[in-house]
Order: C-alpha cells, then sequence, then structure tokens
C-alpha cells in the first residue's frame, strides 16, 4: 500500500445508502420517511454497517426525487421535520453508526428563492447567481441556445426564460438549475450550508456530480457525437473543469476541521491522474469519488438507455485499472455497483433466475466488500432485490429521466421516432432505467411488502412474497446474513482486506474475475465465476484454507479450481 495511506475510519467503515422515498413509510402516506428509517436502525446495525449515507432529505418539489433543493437548511415535510433528523442522528450515534448527507450543489431547485430572485431581472443581487446567457438566433430569425450542450435529461441543457428574456443552463431537469460557482457568493453561500449541516452532527457528506461545478466560461460548442441530435454531450467543457480543484479545496478545508468523510459523485471522467488530483490523501479536496466505469458496462457511451452487451471479461480491464492505479498514487476507492441511479447489478450483469438470484447476490457482496476500497451497499442489495419484471408496463416507470428519455426521443426526431427507436428504447428502459433500483424496499411479505399501509407512491415489485428482510432474518443462509458476513470478515481480515495491496490473478477463462489481496505478512486470493456456467481453472496460486465461499463447500486440489455457477470465495493463499 501507497506509505500516504494512513489507518483512518472512513477506509474501514462500510457505508450503506438509502433511497428515502423507498425505504419505509411510518405515516401511510406511500412515501417514505425519516421515522421509517429511525425504525429500521437496528436491521442496518445487524449488517455490520458503519456510515450511513441518505439520497436528499432537503426540501424539495421531487422533481428529481430530491436532487432539486429548494432549501437546503431544511427537510422536506413529506419526509420529516430537523427535529426528526437530529433524533435521527442521535439514535444513529447510539448504535455507533455515522450519518452522511446527499449535497446536490451544482445545482437548485427551480423553486429555490436564490433562483426566483435570480430570475427576476438581469440587475437583481442574485442576478449571476445562475448560468445565464442571451439567445443565439438562426438564419430565420429562430430563437435558438446559446450552444449545443446537451441535457441529461432531455434535449438542449438551456431553458429560455421569458421572466428574464435569457436562457439558463441546466445539466439535469429543467427544474435544475446550475449555479455558478464562478461567484464568490454561491461558493460563500455552499460553505455555510456544509457547516450548518457539520454542526448539526453530520460526519460527512456525498457530492452529486461534484466535477461538473466548474465550467468553461467561453462555454463553446461541444464535438458531434451523436449525428441524429441536434444536442451533443458537452462534458469535455464541465467535467473537471478548470477551477475544479480550487473550489474543493475550499471545502476540503472545512471537511477537515471537522474530519467529515466525502465521496464525490464523478461522472464522465477516466482519467487516474485527474481524479488523483482529487483523491490523492495530500490534496485537502475530497477522501474518495464515485467513478462510473463499472455502471456503464452494459451501456454505449450515449448514455444507459443505449445497450451494449455486457462480458465479465470487462469487470477485470475495469477493476485491474482503479484498484492498482488509485492507491498506487495514494489515493482511496469507492467501491460500488448499485445506487439509486443504476439497475440491480444481479439482473443488469448476473442472473436473477430463481436458482442462482441468491449465489449471484452474495457474489456481489465478495465483489464489494473485498476490493480495495470503502464499501457501499445499496438498500435492498443485501436481499438479493431485483429489477422491475419485463411485464410490468413502462408507465409504472415515473422517473424524470425515464419519462423524459421519451419526449427527448420525439424532439429528436420531430415527433416521428422509428419503431425500432421506439423499441430500443424500450430495452434500454427495462434493462437500465432508475426506476429498477427506486422500488420500495421488501420488509416482509405482507401487503405492499411491509412498506406502506398506504398507496405506495411507485411499483412494488410482486416477488416480495419470497423476497424480503423477514424472511431473510430468519434463515441463516440468506444473502442478507452473507452480507453481514463479508462484511465482518473484512474488518476482522483488515491488514489484508482494508489495507492490503490490490493484484490482478489472470486467470484463462474468460468469466472468472480473481485478485489477491497482499498485505504485510499473509495474502488472500479472491475468485468469481461472473457465469452461469459451471468452470474448472487452473492458476499458479495453492488455496490453503477458505475464508468466505458462496456455496457450501469449494472443490480444488493444489492449484486446481472447480466454480459453480456464480460462485465467488475468498482464501487464504
Ligand atoms: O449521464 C450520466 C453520466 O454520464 C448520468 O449518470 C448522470 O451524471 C448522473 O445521473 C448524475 O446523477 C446524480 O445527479 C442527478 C440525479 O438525478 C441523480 O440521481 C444523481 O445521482 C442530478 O442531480
Amino acid at each position: 500500500m501507497h506509505s500516504t495511506i494512513k489507518p483512518t475510519w472512513w477506509r474501514e467503515s462500510a457505508v450503506y445508502q438509502i433511497y428515502p422515498a423507498s425505504f419505509k413509510d411510518s405515516n401511510g402516506d406511500g412515501l417514505g420517511d425519516l421515522q421509517g428509517i429511525i425504525d429500521e436502525l437496528d436491521y442496518i446495525k445487524g449488517l455490520g454497517i458503519d456510515i450511513v449515507w441518505l439520497s436528499p432529505i432537503n426540501k424539495s418539489p421531487l422533481v428529481d426525487m430530491g436532487y432539486d433543493i429548494s432549501d437546503y437548511k431544511d427537510i422536506e415535510p413529506r419526509y420529516g421535520t430537523l427535529e426528526i433528523v437530529d433524533t435521527l442522528i442521535a439514535e444513529m450515534k447510539k448504535r455507533d453508526m455515522k450519518f452522511v448527507l446527499d449535497l446536490v450543489v451544482n445545482h437548485s431547485s427551480d423553486q429555490h428563492p436564490w433562483f426566483k430572485e435570480s430570475k427576476s431581472s438581469k440587475t437583481n443581487p442574485k442576478a449571476d447567481w445562475y448560468i445565464w446567457k442571451p439567445a443565439k438566433y438562426d438564419q430565420n430569425g429562430n430563437r435558438q441556445p446559446p450552444n449545443n450542450w446537451s441535457s441529461f435529461f432531455t434535449a438542449s441543457a438551456w431553458k429560455w426564460c421569458e421572466e428574464r428574456q435569457e436562457y439558463y443552463l441546466c445539466l439535469f431537469a429543467d427544474e435544475q438549475p446550475d449555479l455558478n460557482w464562478e461567484n464568490p457568493d454561491v461558493r460563500e453561500a455552499v460553505h455555510d450550508i456544509v457547516t450548518f449541516w457539520l454542526e448539526r452532527g453530520v460526519r460527512g457528506f456525498r457530492l452529486d456530480v461534484i466535477n461538473f461545478i466548474s465550467k468553461v466560461q467561453t462555454f463553446p460548442d461541444a464535438e458531434i457525437v451523436n449525428p441524429n441530435s441536434k444536442y451533443q454531450p458537452g462534458t469535455k467543457y464541465f467535467a473537471n473543469g478548470p477551477r475544479l480543484h480550487e473550489y474543493l479545496q475550499g471545502l476540503g478545508r472545512i471537511f477537515a476541521k471537522y474530519d467529515a468523510f466525502t465521496v464525490g459523485e464523478m461522472p464522465a471522467v477516466d482519467d487516474v491522474n485527474e481524479i488523483l488530483k482529487i483523491v490523492g490523501a495530500d490534496r485537502g479536496e475530497l477522501n474518495t469519488i464515485f467513478q462510473f466505469d463499472i455502471v456503464e458496462l452494459n451501456q454505449q457511451p450515449r448514455g444507459r438507455f443505449f445497450l451494449k452487451e455486457f462480458t465479465p471479461a470487462d469487470v477485470k480491464g475495469v477493476i485491474n485499472k482503479w484498484q492498482t492505479e488509485i492507491p498506487q498514487g495514494g489515493g482511496w476507492n469507492a467501491v460500488f455497483i448499485e445506487n439509486h441511479d443504476q439497475a440491480r447489478a444481479i439482473s443488469r450483469y448476473l442472473s436473477d433466475e430463481p436458482q442462482f438470484r441468491a449465489y449471484a447476490s452474495k457474489l456481489v457482496a465478495v465483489f464489494i466488500n473485498f476490493q480495495c476500497g470503502t464499501p457501499f451497499i445499496y438498500q435492498g442489495q443485501e436481499l438479493g432485490l431485483a429489477n422491475i419484471p419485463r411485464d410490468v408496463p413502462l408507465k409504472e416507470y415515473i422517473d424524470v429521466e425515464s419519462i423524459r428519455s421519451l419526449d427527448a426521443l420525439n424532439e429528436e426526431t420531430n415527433g416521428h421516432p422509428t419503431a425500432e427507436q421506439t423499441e430500443a428504447l424500450r430495452r434500454g428502459l427495462q434493462a437500465n432505467a432508475r426506476d429498477h433500483a427506486r422500488t420500495p424496499m421488501h420488509w416482509n411479505d405482507s401487503e405492499n411488502a411491509g412498506f406502506t399501509t398506504g398507496k405506495p407512491w411507485m411499483v412494488i415489485t410482486q416477488d416480495y412474497k419470497e423476497w424480503n428482510a423477514a424472511k431473510q432474518l430468519k434463515d441463516p443462509n440468506s444473502p442478507y446474513h452473507f452480507w453481514a458476513k463479508a462484511i465482518k470478515a473484512r474488518k476482522q481480515l483488515k491488514d489484508v482486506a482494508v489495507y492490503g495491496d490490490f493484484v490482478p490473478v489472470s486467470i484463462e477463462d474468460p468469466n472468472v474475475v480473481a485478485f489477491k489481496r497482499v498485505g504485510e505478512n499473509r495474502s488472500l486470493l479472491v475468485a468469481l465465476n461472473f457465469s452461469k456456467k459451471a468452470v474448472e481453472y487452473t492458476a499458479p496460486l495453492v488455496v490453503k484454507e477458505v475464508v468466505l465461499n458462496n456455496y457450501d463447500s469449494l472443490k480444488f486440489e493444489n492449484t486446481k479450481v472447480s466454480l459453480e455457477p456464480f460462485q465467488a470465495f475468498v482464501a487464504w493463499i
């Protein structure tokens, strides 16, 4: 391990992500809430969790389910109150767990008073708190956006504002205007928000698309990569932009004062050196980041609804790169494969067929907990929850990105998408829509999976009768107990499993992903069969003693190992 990597609480911790809308409803309104989370803290603690990250709970119109904040210092009433957050933090502390808040400051809601003021005139005190530009006009005198950047959710990233007679930048939904970080008052306001929450007992932040906060100020047109579309991804001009490090170091000084844990979400960057400038231990920026390669393996660069075939061999390429190069450069990884934006890993990359599903979920537990970095577990992942089944109609997909992807297709094709284009989008949604991870949690086999006594805000997958927490808590062989075992083993073996080096092991079978974790005095082998086929492989490593295995036994003889479908094990070598 790189000499700058010192033992630290957040390196050894396991993180659990909660999507508040879908975790647990305590008041029967059909939407999850903070009291529901308080009621289930023992369940989370039972898994061995140290840090709980909540997707946004601030006041919000919920256009993008809380990623559109209208008051950073208050709580969305549908979720609770500031007082309930205080109780939640106190209840977590009692259980030795730390609270991490989602900080969404690349953009706010268009209902935030800052934006309301900003749009009211070109001369108001907050006039340049957001990114405003005059219109362009084409040869026919038609009004056009200031450049060709596309939005992640719709067509153009610019929205016309009648009131101010200018366009504003919104990289996500129109209701999520981008804040202008060039303005020192905006930066100061964010520092103030961060301090407010740290003083209230928050122990860290997950920072939403934080690598987008600094934009190239000339706002040039993006290169054409999608010839069929009027609008093009402008990421080159705002992902890890010119002043990002300055801005992050400004925040970093506050984080350091409170010993806060920070994980930045950083899409659209795959250059290790760029990331090391952020997570390098001596940089004073962020502890770690979410890098997107692992969650983009079945999609084309154009976006999540454009599918590409997934191969297990690709997993090796991704983890071998990030797992070796980030620690070698003195940085730290966030290890994840699911979150509220990603379809369920077993459905996307493994199998959710009944005979494989539990094995696949347990394989993911080995994969997430035995790489080098801080592991992130997304609610329901520990139960082996799967995607929305295909027989559920698309009208149940209610995420803003899903809905607007249909609008965007219409806009790009002037209202005449071909049957093929429509069918491709349908398949894209069924495979990768964000809705899959957002269906309510399965607590038990009672009506609505024990999630709510009311009408659930979105579709509940009907496999809850079989796949639910109550059932798995009773069964020592369940995915839940296996995840708990994996989380515990990582900590017990921390000299190797947390702080050991990651060394790729090359196995000829393309379906077997294998690596070593090498500590000062001992080493582990981790091997995972990412396929439905039993495989046999030979590696110049003698398995001495199995530490963790998702099957009852492991067949091995000297250097020869047989793996069942989706078998994964950890062993001393
Ligand atoms: O297209 C993408 C990356 O190239 C997207 O994955 C995008 O960057 C990602 O969805 C950003 O996600 C975060 O910010 C969004 C919010 O809707 C997501 O839920 C959040 O995780 C806007 O706040």
